[in-house]
């Protein structure tokens, strides 16, 4: 993105605390969530706002980082550097830097700084990141469940709405019966499957028996921090592996694709720190041949709608986890995203992040607002 902006004059930020129930309980091998606790950043100035969501969740669970640590990081350590003077979007990175880590914190700074700036070029998201659809075909992600006919009912229903693509999450005990059964009921659909780190290297031989399942790709099997486990794993499981959890910015991508740690990259603007580096990741992974696809973090219509953007990218070539509104919420805080039966998404096409942001169902939804002001 060219850096020819002018810097985005902040009046006041406003740090929004939503309650936000979940349609039904979504259970990974970190936790089992119910309802997300979400922090919205409102940026004012002047003749512009702007939106940010932050990922993070509730407890440290999937990453270091949680929500009320991620508000305090905001309001102790990096407002007080972005207030500092003007910025634009672009620069809010390199303001923030020398606070180590809290990306998913400073994305959220980043993110509604950017759309401020995009609202008031008129420009969206999707032409801002390089954005080449219109529509982008959709995933879902479907929790461990309690029971295998549980299993295939949640699928099956995601079916019918015409999800394209489904990703079972895993964990010791809940993998190779699971993917079988959906195998049998479902046939040769687009199945992949998340582990969210549960497996050590010792269970290699064990993941090796999800090979006969043809599956897309498996998900972060491995800690964070094991980015050559993953290596050596590549070398006994056929499945292709794909990091999440791992890749926390472009360098760390750059570094897990030359060690072959991961031949297929999720990409969360959260977790590595914004959609302006996320479009780094994006950009190297094309360059390397490594395909892409959008993660998600059960994001409202805010971070939603610049997911769906980022995910219009040309590298995007495997579908997202950038399901409708309706798979998460039963109402969302942005105009509801929807499923067309043939399975894909629009891509907003409006100013900044392009949807209608329902501020009376935000301050209905509200357990907090903090509002701080430059100087
Ligand atoms: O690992 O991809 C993940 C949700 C929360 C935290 C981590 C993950 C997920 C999902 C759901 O898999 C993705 C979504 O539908 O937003
Ligand atoms: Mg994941």
């Amino acid at each position: 993105m060219e850096n020819v902006a002018a810097p985005v004059a902040v009046e006041a930020v406003e740090l929004i605390r939503i309650h936000l129930p979940l349609v039904a309980p979504f259970r990974t091998s970190f936790g089992t969530e119910t309802r997300r606790d979400v922090l919205l950043v409102h940026v004012l100035a002047g003749d512009t706002e702007g939106w940010g969501e932050c990922v993070a969740m509730q407890e440290p669970l999937y990453s270091s980082e949680y929500v009320a640590a991620a508000q305090r990081v905001v309001m102790d350590h990096l407002l007080p550097r972005l207030l500092a003077e003007p910025v634009t979007a672009q620069q809010v990175a390199r303001v923030l830097e020398p606070v180590r880590g809290h990306r998913m914190a400073k994305a959220a700074l980043e993110a509604a700084w950017l759309d401020a700036q995009l609202r008031r070029e008129n420009r969206s998201f999707a032409q801002a990141l390089g954005a080449v659809r219109d529509r982008v075909p959709s995933g879902v992600s479907v929790g461990i469940m309690a029971s295998i006919p549980e299993l295939l009912d949640a699928v099956a229903g995601y079916r019918e709405q015409g999800y394209v693509r489904i990703k079972l999450k895993i964990e010791p005990g809940w993998d190779v019966e699971p993917v079988r059964a959906v195998r049998e009921r479902f046939g040769d659909i687009p199945l992949q499957v998340d582990a969210n780190t549960a497996y050590t290297l010792d269970d290699a031989q064990h993941l090796a028996r999800l090979d006969e399942f043809g599956l897309l790709l498996i998900e972060q099997p491995l800690p964070e921090e094991q980015v050559l486990a993953h290596a050596k794993l590549a070398r006994t499981v056929r499945t292709p592996i794909c990091l999440d959890e791992s890749i926390v910015s472009a360098v760390v991508a750059a570094e897990a694709i030359e060690m072959q740690a991961c031949s297929i990259v999720n990409i969360k603007p959260g977790r590595a720190g914004g959609y302006l580096e996320a479009t780094r990741i994006h950009d190297l992974c094309v360059d390397r041949g490594v395909a892409v696809w959008c993660g998600g973090m059960l994001e409202t219509g805010i971070g939603r709608a610049a997911n769906l953007a980022l995910a219009a990218l040309p590298g995007f070539t495997l579908p997202g986890d950038t399901s409708a509104s309706d798979r998460y919420f039963r109402e969302d805080v942005t105009a509801p995203f929807v499923l067309a039966r043939d399975g894909t998404i629009a891509v907003p096409t409006g100013a900044g992040i392009g949807v209608e942001v329902r501020r009376d169902v935000i301050d209905g939804l509200a357990t907090s607002t903090e509002t701080v002001r430059p100087g």
